[in-house]
């Protein structure tokens, strides 16, 4: 059978997933009355709960006898390292632009990477059947994105359809018969090659997933890039430097067909196969004959920018909540997550109980602290830290930079502007985008960026978008103004008590209701100056003779502030941590005995000076 190689590129939520239902569905993929939940190819959890893509995922379907394998890719930036990764597979890639929110950041990245790789994009115009559409301007967009990334002539002929996703058509035209999807269909069969490799010569493939089967182990995904794969032949690992990994067998093998996994005999050349029956081999490890004695090439990914330190929970109520606590069970984990996913670093820390985790961002760190609580982890997490570098040539000090734009309605840009440049960010552009909107342009350092969402979402009223590129390294702009607020501190161990929080409320915001477990050393609330003070969240009201009734009901109580994982993570200062554990998230000074703390601020104090 003929085959084709696809990827589906675009920014986040521009529609990847939703268009691969309708392609399965429209190609026979589903049984009849099969009921199939709404983008189907998101399956684990996480990805559900939050509607995106986190791990690149393949399928395949049949069209006029040809197999087009397609592979769906994670859209936010953080996920970026998969799909530079998975486009080394491909030899198509079908790049979705918003008909409305038109060409963006990771728009950008993800066509100069298919781009690089002399992959002849088709690009759609997705969401034609918005409201605030401009497919048009849009197309003329993505023309002059071409341009602006030195596309050779041949790219900027690309084919371009419109389309919806969710209602399940494209077309040649934007007033076209709007049918189905048969027009993308054959334009995949006519624009994208087939593969042409070496069929005769010994297997080998670059295995560009990983993910864990219970009952197969380790399934590593990736093309077959010479020969052929056939069921329980022996096979060698080699890493990308050329050492050996293992040796094996190919206890299984499989390709993707719909939304199932099916056992296949045979695979050869040109086609996307997962593979198990291997205990070390990793991505982007190369599978092959025995007799292979070179690495095929494979693509490096970029470095990480942003690290947090991971710790056991060592406060008071360490290990009451989960059951994987111990120092031993967390380095396993975060070992094996490492593995699997290549833009994830792993070092141990200096301090004991302590592991230095490396990734691109907030988002990707979140969701692997977010499973591993679901696991039954306890653990704490330190503030996030850029990860610097020193110039290979002058020896200075630099630091990421990322590139920022920003959608907001005109009467809140004044705020975003001035939030912005306190956190070193430069304004490069700013201009109407419709509807009573500006799209604002800024170039900053990550590390002004670090806890800055939840603020701008509560600065824009929930109406802003920001998306965010990184641009590459700069030299070092220095101190970076933190946190304005100091902590309401808890120093007493116990219960809090309603009476003692409605006193507390006046001195700051709380984020602990009545009831909630409090110790030592545990962040209560956010105080109103600038300075931490220790307060009593347990102090109850004295007893008298003459019963005041009535008077508890009085003393309201404003809801207290409850924050996701990723909000408290970018709240907290250095010398605080997030305690996570499977039922709670607290925030927590590092130092939780009064004294303690205040003797590492003098330290700290007298290694500044
Ligand atoms: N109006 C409209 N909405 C769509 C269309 N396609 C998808 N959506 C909606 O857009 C949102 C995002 O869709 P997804 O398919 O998850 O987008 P994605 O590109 O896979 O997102 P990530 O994988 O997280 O990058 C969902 O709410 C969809 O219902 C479309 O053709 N028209
Ligand atoms: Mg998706």
């Amino acid at each position: 059978m003929d085959i084709r190689n696809i990827a589906i590129i675009a920014h986040v939520d521009h529609g990847k997933t939703t268009l691969v239902d309708q392609l399965l569905r429209q190609s026979g993929s589903f049984r009849d009355h099969q009921v199939v939940a709404e983008r189907a190819m998101d399956k684990n959890d996480l990805e559900k709960e939050r509607g995106i893509t986190i791990l690149a995922k393949c399928t395949s379907v049949v069209w006029k006898d040809t197999r087009i394998n397609i592979v769906d890719t994670p859209g936010h930036a953080d996920f970026g390292g998969e799909v530079e990764r998975i486009l080394g597979m491909v030899d198509g890639a079908i790049v979705l632009v918003d008909a409305a929110e038109g060409v963006l950041p990771q728009t950008k990245f993800v066509v100069g990477k298919a781009l690089q790789r002399g992959i002849k994009p088709i690009v759609v115009v997705n969401k034609v059947d918005r409201q605030d559409a401009r497919a048009d301007e849009v197309h003329t967009e993505v023309f002059d994105l071409f341009a602006a990334l030195g596309a050779t002539d041949e790219q900027l002929d690309f084919p371009m359809l419109y389309a919806s996703g969710r209602q399940g058509w494209a077309d040649l035209v934007l007033e076209g018969a709007r049918k189905d999807l048969s027009p993308m269909f054959d334009l995949v069969l006519s624009h994208v090659p087939p593969t042409r490799l070496d069929k005769e010569a010994p297997f080998a493939m670059v295995a560009s997933i990983l993910d864990y089967d219970n009952f197969l182990g380790r399934v590593l995904t990736g093309r077959v890039e010479q020969g052929r794969a056939r069921l329980n032949m022996p096979v060698k690992v080699l890493r990308a430097d050329g050492t050996t990994v293992e040796t094996g067998r190919l206890t299984k093998l499989m390709g993707y067909r719909g939304l199932d996994r099916v056992q296949v005999d045979e695979c050869e050349a040109g086609d996307i196969v997962a593979v198990a029956g291997l205990t070390d081999a990793t991505v982007p490890d190369t599978v092959g004959d025995p007799s292979l004695t070179q690495p095929l090439y494979a693509i490096p990914v970029d470095p990480p920018t942003l690290a947090m330190t991971f710790r056991v929970n060592d406060g008071p109520l360490g290990g009451k909540e989960g059951k994987k606590v111990t120092s031993r069970q967390i380095r396993d984990r975060l070992l094996r997550e490492s593995e699997g996913n290549v833009a994830i670093k792993i070092t141990e820390s200096n301090e004991t109980d302590a592991f230095e985790v490396a990734g691109r961002g907030e988002l990707q760190l979140g969701v692997l602290i977010e499973q591993m609580r679901r696991e039954g982890f306890e653990l704490t997490i330190g503030r996030p830290r850029v990860l610097t570098r020193k110039n290979p040539e002058t020896g200075d000090r630099e630091e990421p930079f990322e590139d920022v734009l920003v959608d907001v309605d005109e009467a809140y840009s004044g705020v975003v502007v001035e939030k912005m440049s306190r956190r070193k960010g430069v304004m490069q552009d700013m201009r109407p985008s419709g509807g009573g909107k500006v799209r604002m342009t800024f170039h900053m350092p990550s590390r002004g960026l670090i806890g800055y969402h939840g603020e701008f979402l509560t600065d824009t009223r929930g109406s802003g978008i920001m998306n965010r590129l990184f641009s590459g390294y700069e030299p070092w702009v220095g101190q970076l103004e933190g946190r304005r607020n100091g902590s309401l501190i808890s120093s007493e161990p116990g219960q809090a008590i309603h009476y003692a929080l409605f006193y507390l409320q006046e001195r700051g915001s709380l984020f602990v209701d009545p009831g909630d477990k409090v110790y030592v050393g545990l962040i209560l609330g956010e105080h109103s100056r600038d300075s931490d003070l220790d307060v009593n969240p347990i102090k109850e009201k004295k007893l008298t003779n003459v019963r005041a009734s009535g008077k508890d009901d009085a003393m309201l109580l404003i809801p207290p502030r409850r924050m996701s994982l990723e909000q408290a993570i970018a709240y907290i200062e250095d010398d605080e941590l997030v305690e996570v554990t499977p039922s709670a998230i607290r925030l927590r000074k590092r130092y939780l005995d009064p004294n303690e703390r205040k003797r590492n601020e003098r330290r700290q104090d007298s290694e500044a000076a």
